[in-house]
């Protein structure tokens, strides 16, 4: 932002389990730096963050919010993002783009599934974390126990804040820091029955930043005691090298603990200007320099109604103004214009004159922009690493209520898609239904709601579609694959043999050319390859993609006149199919890795329905008065699993659950997938 140096810039964002009060968290934060004039409360639906209806339906979370503000002299970008698994992905799009992070865990639960994840894609990344231990004014609140969970989760925690009381008794927090305790009343004196419990807590704390240190250990083993500046210093240097992960407490909803927390996230978090260097596609670094060419990230597209689709970046490096000229780089620098920059809060938009290196900002109406992609100036800009975008998991052959609104279906669903990268909408061939995927049943189904009201179209959900796979389990030899047509005057006339053999799994098709001698010429055998990835799309079984087989061409003939580009890619095309047919094919099966939470009362219950549906389990495990069951088991007997478990356990269970692996598919699965594809001929299957 103009007149903010870029060391006094931050971005983060609050993630962990779905319910542990992140967006409590962030309201109170906003309210605390003046941002906001009131207190937004998640259960009186006037929570600043969650704006959409769907999000105030269920008093949760459905896509990360942004809101840019000043504080202190510096301008932070907070960004709220979803805790269930359902929309987790959007955060993880998001935490690519940002500097750091607050994990907030409940007090009164601890860390749960949802923490676990987002902990873990953290330190995939390397994104140094603060963790913030909220609910301290709930009755069972328990901020030791919760220290110790998350240290058996991994995490290396140091306690930076005490709680003063629990439950109805928590007033506030001490900080270890400055030695002072903060209520809300504001800064007083440590109470003395907490003086020695604080003094023994700040020795640990000087003791950890020590050891992650030689200089600093070196004199603090001589002379006992380190400065607060060194502490200070020396812990934001162990958090961002991600050492130690400071611990805080508070309540969002009685606003205690906040102050204390914000000195955290722009002391020890990074700021733009010290986060660790980006670095370009090419591996070179990228340095956050206002004076540099600009260079910025896309980190999501919201489609607002009355900007339209604004695309919201993260400037890297440079600074970006309105009305100027940038490229899309992932898009093969495709040029776009900026309108006028928007800062964000949440719902509303505030125009500003310029980005630099940390802020957030917004433009409406890019031509071809998507969430993920790169932009940069038009002269000298570091080309970026796009950021990866996951794919869904989870498909429904959706259709117009009334007949004649398919047209419009399409259509809309095609701007939420714009919006959500995380969907996908396809086409199957064979029957003409569109296909929507998705990170799961729940994420369907909003998508669903957001269409009727934002488009006002109704849609049928069908029985969601499981994205098998076929491939072979042997060898087929030099199995033939010809097109020979008189039409007309003019013949057609190509032949490959094509030879088979499987691949592990997940490497794909390869192709592999052993034509000697001009068998086929040399500019008709991209046809034959041509003809094999065609073919490969939709198999011989029951029409699903072919996958995991090399495919070598050994042989052909041909003809001076009748051979051309169609037909080989045909003859290459009916080899593959027959190929496929004598290699001995299988069906794959994609299978789920599961984790369901449950009251140890129903583990019994939900291990032998688990195990009823083809599941695995691997583990069970307790965690406080929670059990957690891992298993694996396979997507198509987990379709509906979300409101199953739901009726099984009286509401109690959670579930998440992420591809795992394809495996191949038992064979009465394999013959009522293929009856189901209505593929008669499956002669050798
Ligand atoms: N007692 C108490 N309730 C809280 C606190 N923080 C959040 N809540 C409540 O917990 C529920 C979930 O909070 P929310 O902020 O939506 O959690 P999120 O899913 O992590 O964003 C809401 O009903 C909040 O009012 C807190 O510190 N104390
Ligand atoms: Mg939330």
């Amino acid at each position: 932002m103009k007149d903010v140096k870029v060391n006094d810039t931050h971005c983060f964002a609050l993630i962990g389990h779905t319910g542990d009060g992140k967006t409590s968290l962030g309201e109170a934060i906003l309210h605390h730096a003046g941002a906001t004039t009131s207190l937004g409360n998640v259960t009186q639906g006037t929570a600043h963050l969650s704006t959409l209806p769907e999000e105030k339906d269920r008093q949760s979370t459905l896509t990360s919010s942004i809101f840019g503000f000043d504080w202190a002299g510096k301008h932070l970008t907070l960004v709220d993002t979803p805790g269930d698994t359902n929309f987790q992905a959007d955060g993880r799009i998001v935490l690519h783009a940002l500097d750091g992070a607050v994990l907030v865990v409940s007090a009164a639960a601890g860390p749960k599934v949802g923490t676990q994840r987002m902990w873990q894609f953290c330190q995939s990344k390397a994104i140094p974390l603060l963790a913030f231990v909220n609910a301290m004014d709930k009755e069972r609140s328990d901020f030791t126990a919760t220290v110790d969970a998350l240290r058996e989760m991994g995490v290396k925690p140091v306690i930076v804040s005490l709680p003063i009381g629990h439950a109805e008794d928590f007033k506030g927090v001490v900080d270890l820091l400055s030695m002072s305790a903060v209520t809300a009343a504001g800064e007083e004196k440590i109470p003395s029955e907490l003086s020695e419990a604080a003094t023994d807590a700040r020795a640990e704390l000087v003791e950890a930043v020590a050891e992650c240190d030689d200089t600093l250990l070196e004199k603090y083993l001589e002379e006992g005691e380190l400065s607060d500046a060194e502490v200070a210093r020396g812990l934001a240097i162990a958090t961002r090298a991600r050492q130690l992960t400071p611990i805080y407490c508070g309540a969002a909803t009685s606003e205690l603990g906040i102050e204390t927390l914000m000195q955290g996230v722009t002391t020890l978090l990074p700021s733009a200007a010290d986060r660790e260097p980006w670095k370009a596609a090419n591996g070179e670094p990228v340095a956050a320099d206002p004076d540099a060419p600009f260079a910025a990230l896309v980190l999501k597209t919201i489609i607002d109604r009355y900007a339209g689709t604004l695309s919201a970046f993260r400037v890297v490096s440079g600074t970006a103004h309105s009305d100027a000229n940038i490229l899309n780089l992932t898009q093969g620098g495709q040029r776009e214009r900026f309108g006028k920059l928007q800062l964000l809060r949440a719902g509303e938009h505030v125009e500003t004159e310029l980005a630099g290196p940390g802020d957030i900002v917004a433009v409406a109406k890019l031509k071809s922009t998507h969430t993920g992609d790169v932009l940069g100036a038009e002269k000298n800009a570091p080309e970026l690493r796009a950021i990866p975008i996951p794919q869904g998991v989870i498909s429904y052959a959706i259709s117009a209520k009334s007949k004649g609104d398919e047209d419009k279906v399409y259509a809309s669903l095609g701007r939420l898609v714009e919006e959500d990268p995380t969907l996908h909408l396809g086409r199957e061939a064979s029957t003409g239904e569109f296909l929507l995927t998705g990170m799961g049943e729940l994420h369907v189904r909003v998508t669903m709601q957001k269409l009727q009201r934002l488009f006002g179209v109704d849609v049928e959900l069908k029985r969601p579609k499981v994205p098998y796979r076929e491939t072979i389990t042997g060898r087929a030899e030099h199995v033939e694959g010809k097109l020979k047509k008189q039409t007309g005057g003019k013949g057609m006339f190509g032949v490959c043999y094509l030879t088979v053999e499987p691949k592990p799994r997940g490497e794909g098709i390869e192709f592999v050319d052993e034509i000697k001698g001009g068998a086929i010429p040399r500019n008709l055998i991209p046809a034959v390859e041509k003809g094999i990835y065609t073919a490969c799309e939709a198999g011989p079984l029951a029409g699903y993609p072919v996958v995991d087989v090399r495919v070598h061409c050994v042989d052909g003939k041909h003809h001076p006149v009748d051979s051309n580009e169609m037909a080989f890619k045909l003859a290459g095309s009916f080899g593959l199919k027959a190929a496929v047919q004598q290699a001995r094919p299988v069906l794959l099966e994609p299978v789920m890795d599961v984790e369901v939470s449950i009251p140890g009362a129903y583990v019994g219950d939900i291990m032998g329905d688990l195990s009823s549906r083809r599941g695995r389990v691997q583990s069970s495990e307790a965690k406080g008065s929670t059990q957690v069951i891992r298993a694996q088991v396979p997507m198509s007997e987990m379709l509906e699993y979300a409101s199953q478990l739901t009726s099984m356990t009286g509401g109690q269970g959670e579930f998440h659950m992420e591809f795992s692996h394809y495996e191949e598919a038992p064979g009465h699965v394999k013959e009522k997938v293929i009856a189901e594809a209505g593929v008669a001929a499956a002669e050798g299957a």
